[in-house]
């Protein structure tokens, strides 16, 4: 069989790796923006604490209004979490399992969605709610919007750990053309202003390893909601 010489004899190890180098800004929407690789120097102290916090309030499968059971498992830490099932969606100050106050939000995980956002133009960012959404393969988010929060003016950060994923950036109503965007290991995406309430989702979980988290994305999310 013949090979043309820029065709690699060996299976590309580092495919699902971040194509771009940590650092650089790009900008998605008028005012959304993702930081890639931002997380990364945060590592050391930011999976411990999401350690800490996943073992006072543990990842769950919910249901939504509808009665589907989502593919995403969640948890929350911070003074509000978000929760759904059969009466709707909402934020709680107590996780409905335990019936004990959510997880406090660790201050290394305020102080990353903080300086993310800055980085990205929103200063005195104060998110009281951490989403914690798990990902395993064939797990997915469809397109949605997010307008349960009370401070709509607010930013939303987003911070994507383990296996890389397609977020699907839409328009304002579901019909909309989205952007699919690849998210990795580290990367910060930011959101807010006019960008804040367009729709959006995540492809189905490609199958995979990631060395630090196994096979498995975790994606922090970071909003006030109070
Ligand atoms: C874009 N989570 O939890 S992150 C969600 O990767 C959610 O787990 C996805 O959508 C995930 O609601 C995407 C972030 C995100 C959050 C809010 C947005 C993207 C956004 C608001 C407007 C536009
Ligand atoms: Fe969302």
């Amino acid at each position: 069989m013949m090979r043309s010489n820029d065709t690699p004899l060996t299976p590309d190890l580092f495919a699902d790796q971040a194509p771009t180098p940590p650092g650089q800004t790009e900008r998605i929407g008028q005012q959304a923006f993702v930081l890639r690789g931002f997380a990364l120097a945060w590592l050391e102290r930011l999976l411990p604490a999401l350690d800490t916090v996943l073992q006072a309030a543990p990842f769950r499968q919910m249901v939504t209004p509808g009665g589907f059971t989502m593919s995403v498992a969640l948890t929350s830490c911070g003074a509000l979490g978000w929760t759904t099932d059969r009466r709707g969606y909402r934020y709680t100050t107590n996780d409905p399992q335990t019936g004990q106050p959510w997880p406090g939000m660790p201050a290394v995980f305020r102080e990353l969605a903080q300086a993310a956002a800055r980085q990205a133009g929103f200063d005195g960012f104060e998110p009281d709610a951490c989403l914690i959404n798990r990902y395993v393969p064939g797990a997915r988010m469809s397109l949605h919007q997010d307008k349960d929060e009370r401070a709509l003016d607010a930013p939303i950060v987003s911070i994507s750990l383990g296996l890389p994923a397609v977020f699907q950036f839409g328009g304002f109503e579901r019909s909309d053309k989205s952007q699919r965007i690849p998210l990795f290991h580290g990367d910060a995406v930011v959101w807010g202003g006019v960008d804040r309430l367009r729709y959006h989702g995540v492809l189905p979980l490609k199958d995979g390893q990631h060395p630090r988290l196994g096979s498995q994305r975790i994606n922090l999310t970071f909003r006030t909601a109070g």
